[in-house]
Formats: structure tokens, C-alpha cells, sequence
């Protein structure tokens, strides 16, 4: 049998990038903070818990387009790459690829270290034949391969449509940054909700058993556990709808009475019904969301959907350079 090989690099991000991020956003109006510090512990844990939900259906489906299709996707990519995911914090759709592909090393970089470690633990040992280079990181800043990671033709792979947690521009940076990232003639492997009914996206974001809501909280119970603030969560609200003009699920914490909170050694006073917006999670249609991978650098080889349209999944490529 082949020896188990996980390596774990830490580039977590540290106190003060919360404290500065938090207080940054919240002297801004209207007041936002990135859903990146969604992800400690109890938030990875209440987004698995999501993902089950019945409403919250971009995991269900994007599973079901990945399994229909993942000898195609094979195919197209071949095997032996370096295969990296951005995000890859439960590791759990790759494994529909990892057989298929048979990467030379798999990559998972997450900002939640935790539970990325525990996922690579286990992803490792149900694959022993899988070098696994799990890198801790906030990959909207640093997205870089480990050095002791092996060379090889480069695949990303980025599911859950969390590309749509960035604001189009950034999301084309993002893209772009990704392209970089896999080189010439590299594949990203991409999941991306579409644009559709609002009912079904309120649903989806207002799920009836409140997992969304604690999850959307949690973040103001992060805040008061890690830098020393007062929020009172009986005074807060989960508040998420579909803004059809933008396109986007917009998640926000609405403040139900005028209060002072302190953060830091800060004060924030916030009027009755205020809020601190906390997430978009933008939609496209197929076209739509290959301009902005045009814009990025890179082809459209490929797309796939389920038979309700609901989300879509694409290989994309950069161009190979040519002699
Ligand atoms: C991670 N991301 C793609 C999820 C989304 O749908 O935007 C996060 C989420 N927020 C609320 N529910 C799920």
C-alpha cells in the first residue's frame, strides 16, 4: 500500500485581521462584514448544517451534476494533476472527482482550520493513494500552492457557488487570480447557482428549522467571544431576500431596538431596524457568468445543469500558449 502523505500548512489569519475587517465595516454605511468570518468552528459546523436543510437546495443538485457527470469531467481534464480547491473545507465533492481524476496531490486551502483539518485527516484516509497538501488560509488574499506540493498540470476546483459571495468585479479578480493559478492550458472546475424564481431563493436562505438564522447570529457571537464585544443576541435579527434588480441574496443583521454595542473598545450605536449586512450570494445565468470568466482569462469548455435548471457547473480553461 502506498504511504499516507498529508501535509498541513497554517497561514490562518490572525486576531487582528478580524479586529481590523470587524471595525473597518461596521464605522462604514451602511455597515458590512465580509461572510468570510462566517467560518469558525460552530459556523463550518452550522453550514454543513445548511446544506441538509430541505430549502437549501445548491448542494443537493450541485452533487447530483456532479455524480451524472464526473466521467465526462475526467475525460476532459485526464488524470494526474495537481488538483487545488479553494474553499475545500469538508473536502466532501471532491471525492465524486478524485477516483475519475486520479490527481498527482489534492490541495484544499481553507480559512476555518478546524474543520480543514479534520476533513484532509479523513480524505486522506479514505483515499491512501491521495498526497493531500491542506493549506489554512484566507484565499480571497493568499492563494498560493504549498512549495512541497508536487508539479503537475494544474485543475481547480471551486463548488458550493461561493464565487457568487463576491461582488462581480471581485469576482472576475478572483477568476483571474484563479487562472494565474492554474497557468496556461489550466481547468477550473466551477459551481455556480442560477438565477431563478424568488420564492424558491427566499426559501433557500429562510430555511424553517432556523439554521440560516444561527448561522447568520453566530458571526455577532464570534465577534463578542474573539474581540471583547457586547452584543445582545436577543436583540438581533436574521433578515435574507432575493434583490432581483442585482441579482443577489442579500443576508443581513437587523437590529430590532436603538442600542449601543461595544467592540473592541468601540462604540457603534445602531437605530431601530438598522443592519449590518453580512452576505450577497450573487445569481447568473449561463451567459452571464461566462462573460465575467471571459473577462478573467479564461474559456468556456463546457457546462452542465440539472433537468430543473436550478444550478449550473462549468469547466472552464486558459488558453494553452502557443509556439
Ligand atoms: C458558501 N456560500 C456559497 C453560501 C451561499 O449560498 O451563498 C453561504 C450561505 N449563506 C447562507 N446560506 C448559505
Amino acid at each position: 500500500m502506498t504511504q499516507r502523505t498529508i501535509e498541513f500548512h497554517d497561514l490562518h489569519p490572525t486576531p487582528a485581521d478580524l479586529a481590523a475587517e470587524v471595525l473597518a465595516g461596521l464605522r462604514r454605511r451602511p455597515r458590512y462584514i465580509p461572510p468570510k468570518f462566517f467560518y469558525d468552528a460552530e459556523g463550518s459546523r452550522l453550514f454543513d448544517a445548511i446544506t441538509a436543510t430541505p430549502e437549501y437546495y445548491p448542494t443537493r443538485v450541485e452533487l447530483e451534476v456532479l455524480r451524472a457527470h464526473a466521467a465526462e469531467i475526467a475525460r476532459r481534464v485526464g488524470t494526474g494533476s495537481l488538483l487545488v480547491e479553494p474553499g475545500g473545507g469538508s473536502c466532501a465533492k471532491v471525492r465524486i472527482l478524485l477516483e475519475g481524476l486520479r490527481p498527482c496531490a489534492y490541495v484544499p486551502m481553507d480559512i476555518s482550520r478546524d474543520h480543514l483539518w479534520l476533513a484532509a485527516e479523513r480524505v486522506a484516509a479514505e483515499f491512501p493513494w491521495l498526497e493531500v497538501h491542506a493549506a489554512c488560509t484566507d484565499f480571497t488574499r493568499i492563494m498560493e500552492v504549498p512549495i512541497s506540493a508536487p508539479v503537475g498540470p494544474r485543475v481547480a476546483f471551486f463548488p458550493g457557488s461561493s464565487i457568487g459571495n463576491f461582488d462581480p468585479p471581485a469576482a472576475v479578480d478572483f477568476l483571474a487570480a484563479v487562472a494565474e493559478l492554474v497557468g496556461p492550458g489550466g481547468f477550473l472546475l466551477i459551481g455556480v447557482d442560477l438565477k431563478k424564481d424568488r420564492a424558491r431563493l427566499d426559501a433557500a436562505y429562510n430555511d424553517a428549522a432556523g439554521v440560516t438564522a444561527a448561522f447568520n447570529l453566530n458571526l455577532l457571537t464570534r465577534i463578542n467571544r474573539e474581540l471583547g464585544a457586547d452584543f445582545d443576541l436577543g436583540a438581533w435579527q436574521h433578515r435574507a431576500y432575493y434583490n432581483e434588480a442585482l441579482g443577489r441574496i442579500e443576508m443581513h443583521l437587523a437590529s430590532t431596538l436603538a442600542q449601543t454595542v461595544r467592540v473592541a473598545g468601540e462604540s457603534f450605536a445602531f437605530a431601530a431596524g438598522e443592519t449590518i449586512h453580512t452576505e450577497n450570494s450573487y445569481k447568473y445565468g449561463i451567459d452571464e457568468f461566462q462573460g465575467l470568466a471571459t473577462r478573467a482569462g479564461f474559456g468556456p469548455e463546457a457546462v452542465w445543469t440539472d433537468a430543473d435548471g436550478l444550478f449550473s457547473v462549468h469547466l472552464l480553461r486558459t488558453p494553452e500558449v502557443g509556439p
